[in-house]
């Protein structure tokens, strides 16, 4: 067996975490088991759809079961079977701070103490909203909503009654959740399963949404030299992180933002992905675009089911009760959630001259190390990086698109997937995913994931 017994010096106010000790799984193939997680998933087979509540999760699609985790602290997992991981999930982006950071902890335990929901408005909405728009300033008016699903499909609404046009204009390969105006060539789970466009969506439903390939301009300016006059918006993930990671190439963002202004449509950014991750300000920051609405979630919610969406004044007064344009919640703004994205925003807040410029720092140099593994490894591979977000695609050509992405080998990540978790490293179990560093990841789990990676890609490597 391997063990990570190495401890991690996380930035300003993020504790040494070091591990307890317990030991990462034997290589596959080598005693690698999982005995409590297995009679779990059986149990959960039983009561839940593919035993899981969200379908990426089941690991089905790399061929196995997944394990059931325990508890995480800092940048690692702990499973019921007693192995550690390190993580490079972070609950699918949400954990920049890592896992359970005391500062975030004694926030939500704190708000628990005075009462889990109240369906009433709070002083920490404000102030959470507040924060939201000090870090976007694109978003002069925020509502507060339970998930991203809840976000895009709220902003969507709102473009819609704003133009009182019916279709809208989204990208292969990006995923916006999964309300069923965004289920047509959607990424994440939806593409990893194979159900890019879901039964159960209507037609009539998906006839509305038109699908253009990332980073094609051209695309985007026919359907608005065609159908302009019906068109409400144009959605994207300003880096798409939902089929692996693709960066947008360069002026790609910026005729969106030309097009749209252009033909009386509306640009929503959505950032539930990026927002706070790829700078304090998301990707309009880095790019330096002002959408006209905003959707976010994860980081927002430091961890608990926080979606938000924002954008002009004009636009959100159009929300209820100030407008007609229906959308409510019973748990929005709950008061734990707002308690852990308060404490999460202060901090990234308070550091974000520091913070962000050594989460890529240290992401470049697990990029690199990754790279020259792949390289001793005979292994073309790609790795685009966005601050703390990379993605890794088994592939010759550096992808732009949903289909270079579908085009990389997934039976080399599958390999790579397997080899990383049996050495303690937790990747997304899908190509069409993204990894994620966290302020918790430091030099010594880079190097641990470093060590392991070698023989990770010699396994890619059989299948290439
Ligand atoms: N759609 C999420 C990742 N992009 C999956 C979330 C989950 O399975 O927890």
């Amino acid at each position: 067996m391997t063990r990570n017994g190495c401890g991690t010096k996380g930035m300003e106010g993020v504790s040494d975490r070091s591990p307890d000790g317990l030991a990462a799984p034997a290589p596959c193939g080598a005693g690698a088991d999982w005995p409590r997680s297995r009679r779990l998933f059986e149990q959960a087979l039983q009561v839940m759809p593919g035993g899981v509540n969200s379908p990426v999760r089941a690991f089905q699609h790399v061929g196995g079961a997944p394990f059931f985790v325990a508890r995480a602290q800092g940048a690692y997992l702990y499973d019921e079977d007693g192995h550690r991981y390190i993580d490079y999930v972070c609950s699918w982006g949400p954990l920049i701070l890592g896992h359970a950071h005391p500062v975030v902890v004694e926030a939500v335990r704190e708000a628990a103490g005075r009462g889990t929901s109240y369906g009433a408005p709070t002083a920490a909405e404000v102030e959470l909203a507040e924060l939201v728009r000090r870090a976007f300033p694109s978003m002069e008016m925020v509502r507060m909503v339970n998930s991203g699903t809840e976000a895009t499909m709220s902003a969507l609404r709102l473009a819609r009654a704003a133009t009182g046009r019916p279709r809208f204009i989204k990208f292969s390969g990006n995923y916006h959740g999964h309300a069923d105006s965004f289920l047509v060539q959607a990424g994440s789970g939806a593409t990893t399963l194979g159900v890019p466009d879901s039964p159960g969506v209507p037609a009539a439903v998906a006839a509305d949404t038109l699908v253009a390939p990332y980073n094609d301009l051209d695309a985007v300016e026919t359907l608005f030299r065609q159908q302009g006059d019906q068109i409400a918006a144009v959605i994207v993930e300003p880096v798409a992180a939902n089929m692996g990671v693709v960066p947008p190439q360069e002026g790609f963002l910026a005729g969106l933002r030309r097009l749209t202004s252009q033909y009386g449509a509306l640009l929503i950014f959505d950032e539930v992905i990026t927002g706070f991750r790829v700078a304090f300000g998301g990707a309009q920051e880095l790019y330096k675009i002002r959408p006209d609405l905003t959707t976010l979630g994860k980081i927002v919610g430091g961890g608990l089911p926080v979606g938000a969406y924002g954008g002009r004044r004009d636009l959100m007064a159009k929300v209820a009760p100030s407008g007609p344009v229906y959308q409510a919640g019973t748990l929005a703004g709950n008061p734990l959630a707002m308690a852990a994205g308060l404490a999460t925003l202060r901090i990234l807040a308070e550091q974000k001259d520091t913070i962000y410029t050594e989460l890529s720092r240290r992401t470049a140099r697990l990029v690199a190390g990754l790279e020259r593994a792949a390289r001793a490894a005979g292994v073309p591979v790609q790795l685009p990086q966005v601050g703390s977000l990379f993605g890794i695609f088994f592939s010759r050509q550096p992808v732009r698109d949903y289909q270079g992405a579908l085009a990389s080998s997934g039976e080399a990540y599958r390999r790579f997937f397997w080899r990383m978790l049996a050495s303690g490293c937790y990747f997304a179990p899908s190509p069409f995913e993204a990894a994620f560093v966290s302020a918790a990841h430091g030099d010594a789990e880079i190097q641990t994931t470093l060590d392991a990676a070698r023989d990770a890609f010699q396994a890619a490597a059989e299948a290439l």
